[in-house]
């Protein structure tokens, strides 16, 4: 403990002890090691996804992904009869995130692929993909398109992972994979 002064008054300008050296230099080496793993595993991780981002205004968003739901609805859902929308395989599809819903509900083709679109009309919320672990913040202004291929038919579920008020737990959405 530094109670009292060194009795070597310029004890900072001494030469670095091997092992002093030797552990800075292990730091450092770990934290390049660190930095680039986070790059190659962007890419060989398999845990990331390329997603891309555009702004668009919260009218146009919902414009177009009632016109998608419009479009391509093929029943309903439950008590608050929520539209379940099946797309044709390859093309856009579009998932509003708001006060407390996911909506529509998305039912996709087993080996096709499909552009995900994502945005909020409120506040920001967190898609969250069970059980596969797809995560991704959602934002108002701004729309998250990813490109899936789902490879196995079922049941999907939808939870939004950023508290978003008192009815944040009931924010469950679904997405049906079929053969
Ligand atoms: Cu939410």
């Amino acid at each position: 403990m530094a109670i009292f002064s060194p009795e070597r008054r310029l004890w900072w300008k001494e030469p670095l002890d091997r092992v002093e050296l030797s552990w800075i230099g292990i730091a450092f080496i770990w934290g390049l090691v660190m930095f680039f793993t986070m790059i190659y595993w962007h890419f060989a991780g398999q845990q990331n996804l390329s997603n891309e981002a555009y702004r668009i205004s919260l009218d146009v968003y919902a414009e177009r992904a009632e016109a998608f739901a419009a479009k391509y609805t093929v029943r309903e859902e439950g008590e608050s009869g929520i539209p379940v929308v099946h797309p044709p395989p390859g093309s856009d599809a579009y998932i509003i995130a708001r006060l407390w819903e996911w909506w529509p509900i998305l039912e996709l083709e087993k080996g096709k692929s499909y552009r995900i679109h994502l945005s909020s009309l409120d506040w920001q919320h967190g898609f969250s993909l069970q059980p596969i672990n797809i995560n991704l913040q959602v934002q108002p202004g701004y729309e998250m398109v990813l490109t899936i291929t789902p490879e196995k038919a079922g049941e999907y579920t939808i939870v939004c992972n950023e508290y978003c008020g008192i009815g944040h737990h009931t924010m469950v959405g679904k997405i049906f994979v079929v053969e």
